[in-house]
């Protein structure tokens, strides 16, 4: 099987990079990781590992486009197949997100389509669900409305405040993302038209 190059973009902590990159995936290269703030926690642990590292300030741009067109350059200097968006906390204008059709993934903390956007551990609470999780997306033009490919739950408690909600979901997301991200690198997932397929069928949710 051949490897599989991929950027991972980061804003924050950063912890998903990380779990992507101890997991150490048979046939998946991380090539580098970018983030749109300086100082990002993920930053740091990428340069312990010897993981190149890029970072591109929003603020320093005139435009949510014009920025967007950097970041694309500064991604396709490592021709990766495949972006992960760990964490990213921008919003992509369709150009870019139609230029990584089919090989831009997000991981959203919520059960999708539930909570889209942001603070979905806060509106959970407040809508008193039982049950809340995380869902691996691919990326399309509508904010976490790509083909959903698969969910991780986990009960929400009576006394969870955001944080240990957020934290119960964040262990799931950890074992998730690796898990699909091997699934991408096996050759075993696409996206179809709207459709997320798993060895050829359709995954539905
Ligand atoms: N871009 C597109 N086109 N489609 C998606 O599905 C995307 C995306 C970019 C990021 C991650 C997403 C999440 O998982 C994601 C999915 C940022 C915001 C947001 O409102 C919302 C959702 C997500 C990421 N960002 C503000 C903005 O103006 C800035 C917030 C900040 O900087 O703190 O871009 O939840
Ligand atoms: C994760 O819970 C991720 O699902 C969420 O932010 C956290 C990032 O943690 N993503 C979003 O909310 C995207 N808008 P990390 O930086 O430690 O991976």
């Amino acid at each position: 099987m051949s490897t599989l190059p991929i950027v991972v973009l980061i804003s924050g902590r950063g912890s998903n990079f990380k779990s992507i990159a101890e997991a150490k995936l048979p046939h998946v290269e991380i090539r580098a990781v970018v983030s749109n703030r300086a100082d990002a926690g993920g930053l740091e642990f990428a340069r312990s590992q010897g993981i190149t590292t890029a970072v591109l300030e929003h603020k320093n741009f005139a435009s949510r486009e014009a920025f967007d067109t950097a970041l694309m350059a500064a991604i396709d200097q490592y021709q990766p197949k495949l972006v992960v968006l760990a964490g990213f906390m921008r919003i992509l204008s369709p150009v870019f997100v139609q230029h990584y059709h089919g090989r831009l993934l997000n991981i959203h903390p919520s059960l999708l389509p539930a909570f889209k956007g942001l603070h979905s551990h806060e509106r959970a609470l407040e809508a008193k669900v039982k049950e809340h999780g995380a869902s691996v997306h691919f990326v399309t033009e509508e904010l976490d409305s790509g083909a959903v490919i698969a969910q991780a739950r986990v009960p929400v408690f009576e006394d969870d405040t955001p944080d240990s909600l957020a934290a119960r979901v964040l262990v799931q997301e950890h074992r998730l993302y690796p898990e699909v991200i091997s699934w991408f690198a096996q050759g075993r997932l696409q996206l179809q038209e709207t459709q997320a397929l798993l060895d050829g069928k359709p995954i539905m949710f």
